[in-house]
């Protein structure tokens, strides 16, 4: 998510090699001013950097040790505001109520979704959704289609005025104790006064305890231009940062928070519900030096997966037992976690590797289209046992499934080597074997 960034900060820390070499810092910090310019953060932050870098590093003694911890404090210190909370904070008396607000096209609607998305998913809340963009028909459509995806409520009433939407949602919420209310609004193509008019007034009668100004990354500093407007007119308490995925450089998301003095709170990089991610600056930091982002992982596996579940995975696992049931499900647990290419990223030292896998769309690849479709031909106990596929059932599967019966036979071969390879991995020195592949795979490339 942040490949650009991340190059920078370790083309400038490998440059300081020897101890007590202020030429070496000056040429470290003066490549790290040019590429963070050319990431467009804004140049004002980067001087601020810079700056702090050099003289702490020359405080402490010119060495790697020193240059690494001074930038680790001056990005903590960057990425946060005064009162930045870690992570989503939820009002002592709920329902949390959260106004959505932005351009129109930001992505707030596509980012309220990802936001209940990640409420229900990974906090466990109930969750509500208000539909106070009721300007056009489809607005409200795109977003009962949203709600019916992740199964979370929707109050929508094309008949109601905004603020009556949001006035009945309200109640409702507290009648059925939902914890968090997510109310999405409409944007306008150019910041105006009616738009600005009808906002106050939402706001108002919604007394949010969190108003999130969406952002379009692509829009680079024009994204915290308009935060600042939305910030003097209405008031936001955090941004979030839509379409990072289709914003190479990523330098708005460094300077955001000090330029607009709100912190940067989620940053969503993809058109799915869980590509949201939480920005947390420490865990941000850790990951722009490139040592991954394990504290993010971990919590969201942890709500992810069921250990009940996965230790019968496990023992399954190294009993060989592998099944295609077992296959799907694991499947259905991964995609909570979000692309492929966001999972890796959180993996100390995976970074390049994530880098790689490039927009990898592992669920809709063309093996992934034809194990499911075989899957799907298949009866209960076939998918229990695969040891009973035998020619003639293979030759019903080829049919059910569309596919040649040379293609059943590769796909049940690959499946058969794949479960043979996860009981290897789970014996003994399968952490080691793993590496070694993955060190394998880092010098050869991923094959795509
Ligand atoms: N690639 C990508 N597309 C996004 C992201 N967030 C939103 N979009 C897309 O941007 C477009 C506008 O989003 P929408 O939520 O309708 O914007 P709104 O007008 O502010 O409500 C839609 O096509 C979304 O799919 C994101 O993080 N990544
Ligand atoms: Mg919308």
């Amino acid at each position: 998510m942040f490949d650009t960034l991340t190059d920078s900060f370790k083309n400038a820390i490998g440059k300081i090699r020897f101890t007590d070499d202020d030429k070496a810092l000056k040429k470290a910090t003066t490549e790290l001013k040019k590429s963070l310019l050319k990431a467009d953060v804004h140049h004002k932050v980067v001087k601020d950097l810079i700056a702090f870098v050099e003289s702490e590093t020359k405080k402490t003694g010119v060495g790697k040790d020193n240059f690494l911890r001074a930038l680790q404090i001056k990005l903590n210190d960057i990425l946060s505001v005064e009162g930045t909370p870690k992570g989503f904070v939820f009002a002592s008396k709920p329902p949390t109520v959260v106004l959505m607000i932005g351009l129109q096209g930001a992505g707030k609607t596509t980012t309220t979704g990802k936001l209940a998305y990640f409420l229900k998913e990974l906090k466990k809340k109930k969750v509500m959704i208000i539909a106070a963009d009721l300007q056009r028909l489809a607005a409200v459509e795109q977003l009962r289609q949203i709600c019916s995806g992740i199964e979370v409520e929707l109050v929508a009433d094309e008949e109601a005025t905004p603020t009556q939407i949001v006035k009945q949602g309200l109640a409702r919420a507290e009648k059925e104790l939902y914890d968090v209310v997510l109310i999405d609004t409409a944007g306008r193509l150019a910041i105006d006064d009616a738009l600005m008019d009808e906002l106050l007034e939402i706001k108002k009668v919604a007394n949010p305890d969190e108003l999130f100004y969406v952002a379009d990354a692509m829009t680079g500093q024009d994204a915290v231009r308009t935060a600042q407007t939305f910030k003097d007119k209405i008031g936001i308490t955090g941004v979030i940062l839509s379409k990072f995925d289709g914003d190479s450089r990523g330098g708005v998301a460094l300077g955001l928070t000090q330029q607009v003095g709100v912190p940067l709170r989620f940053i969503g990089a993809g058109e799915k519900m869980p590509d949201l991610e939480q920005f947390i600056a420490d865990r941000i930091v850790s990951r722009l030096m490139g040592a991954g982002d394990v504290e993010s992982l971990a919590e969201k596996a942890a709500a992810v997966i069921d250990p009940k579940e996965a230790k019968r995975f496990t023992q399954k696992i190294k009993k060989g037992q592998f099944n295609f049931n077992d296959f799907l499900s694991q499947m259905e647990q991964m995609k909570k976690l979000g692309s492929m290419k966001s999972v890796m990223s959180m993996i100390p030292g995976m970074g390049a590797m994530a880098k790689q896998i490039g927009d990898m769309d592992l669920e809709n690849s063309s093996e992934m289209k034809q194990i499911k479709a075989l899957v799907g031909s298949m009866t209960p106990k076939e998918r229990e046992k695969p040891e009973l596929l035998n020619n003639m059932r293979k030759r019903r599967l080829a049919q059910g499934s569309g596919l040649d019966p040379m293609h059943v036979n590769r796909v049940l071969k690959q499946f058969k080597n794949a479960a043979k390879m996860a009981k290897k991995m789970s014996g003994k020195n399968g952490m080691k074997q793993m590496q070694e592949m993955m060190a394998q795979a880092k010098g050869g490339g991923i094959p795509r």
